[in-house]
């Protein structure tokens, strides 16, 4: 009877156990990395296009473009991208992301008045 007892409290412990041992994985596997990248972004079709365009970015969780700054703050799931992989999915859309420069083809088919060596207006 006792062994039973011991047997019985035992499973409990485990079980919570593992409970909480796949807890914390799941917490850790959603951890979100946070980066800011410097866009070439122009005007508000900017804006909407890099928002857009950088939401399909694997692991994207979370694209904001600063209107001021024309800084792209972009959230994206640990292991699922780099900040480098983002810099690289916003220079395919056309801008330049800090030190990396624009795709060729894809800032030839932006709009003129999205161009980066177009005076905003
Ligand atoms: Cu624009």
């Amino acid at each position: 009877m006792k062994t039973r007892i011991i047997l019985t409290l035992m499973t409990v412990l485990f079980v919570s156990l593992g409970m909480q041992a796949q807890q914390k994985k799941t917490k850790k596997s959603k951890k979100l990395i946070t980066v800011e990248i410097q866009t070439s972004a122009v005007c508000g079709m900017c804006k909407e296009r890099l928002e857009h365009d950088v939401a399909f970015a694997k692991g994207v969780k979370f694209v904001e473009l600063n209107d001021e700054t024309k800084v792209l703050t972009v959230k994206f799931k640990e292991g699922k991208n780099t900040k480098d992989g983002i810099k690289k999915a916003i220079t395919k859309v056309g801008y330049d992301a800090d030190d990396m420069i624009a795709e060729q083809k894809a800032y030839d088919a932006l709009p003129a008045c999205c161009k980066k060596d177009v005076a905003p207006h």
